[in-house]
């Protein structure tokens, strides 16, 4: 086995694990038929280049990697509402599987990019032949209109090789406005049908009330 193989499997093996728990949670709140906060989750180990690139330009030496990179395992949880992301970090926070070391709110702070996302670095236990051994691991919670536009943004990035032209810069971050705008009438419509369904029960009862009254004849 090579030093990388030896370095990551703490990492492989944490971002399988907590896909499926955090995938349980997600099937815990259709066993309720209640509305999921969380839509889906997908997770991966950043690969070697990857991890090398962002060392090199954060002057991050090679035996620091552990402590220093804290998204080498990565999780997003995608949700549908904004309102959702507040009820996921909650859900998180009251675990008592992992340890939540840092929360990076991109949601109130967004990034210059246009960036827009809840971030939660926590420190996971990996147990191994060799004992216990704690990992940094991050988890991005975001909206699919967030992740619509982090996806193609990214790949962007990736194409242009992270010198994105002023022009489609500018046109992405109003691009993540309009998605954020998105997301705002996406929550005003549910609220809306929410208030009415809330109403329409309300008549029924009173109506299914009112039959039960004695009626008065003459
Ligand atoms: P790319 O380059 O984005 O296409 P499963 O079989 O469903 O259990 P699978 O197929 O191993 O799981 O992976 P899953 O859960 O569908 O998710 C992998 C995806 O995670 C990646 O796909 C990315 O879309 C996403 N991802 C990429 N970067 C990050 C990151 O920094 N953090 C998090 N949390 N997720 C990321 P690809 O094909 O690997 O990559
Ligand atoms: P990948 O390919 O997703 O793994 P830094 O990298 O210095 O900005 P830091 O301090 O490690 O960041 O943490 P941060 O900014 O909280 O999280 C970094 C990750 O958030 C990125 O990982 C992306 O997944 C996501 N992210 C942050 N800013 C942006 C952005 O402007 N656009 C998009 N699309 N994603 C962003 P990596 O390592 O950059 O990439």
């Amino acid at each position: 086995m090579n030093h990388w193989d030896q370095f990551l499997g703490p990492y492989k093996q944490a971002v399988e694990e907590l896909k499926i728990k955090l995938r349980g949670m997600r099937s815990q709140f259709d066993l309720d038929s209640a509305h999921s906060p969380i839509e889906f989750v997908t997770g991966r180990v950043k690969p070697i280049a990857s991890i090398l690139d962002k060392a090199n330009q954060k002057g991050i030496p090679l035996d620091r990697l552990e402590t220093e990179i804290q998204d080498i395992a990565g999780l997003r949880m995608m949700c549908q509402f904004v309102d959702d992301i507040k009820i996921v970090v909650e859900l998180l926070r009251n675990r008592n599987d992992f340890e939540i070391v840092e929360e990076r709110d991109y949601i109130s702070h967004k990034k210059v990019s246009g960036y827009r996302s809840y971030h939660v670095v926590i420190q996971y236990p990996v147990q191994t032949i060799h004992g216990e051994k704690k990992i940094l691991a991050e988890i991005q919670i975001r909206t699919l209109a967030m992740n619509f536009w982090a996806t193609i943004e990214h790949s962007l990035n990736y194409k242009y090789k992270g010198q994105i032209p002023d022009e489609i810069r500018i046109r992405l971050q109003r691009a993540a406005e309009a998605a954020f705008r998105l997301d705002e009438e996406m929550s005003q419509i549910r609220g809306e049908i929410q208030d009415a369904q809330v109403f329409f029960t309300f008549k029924k009862e009173l109506q299914q009330e009112s039959r039960k009254l004695p009626r008065h004849s003459g």
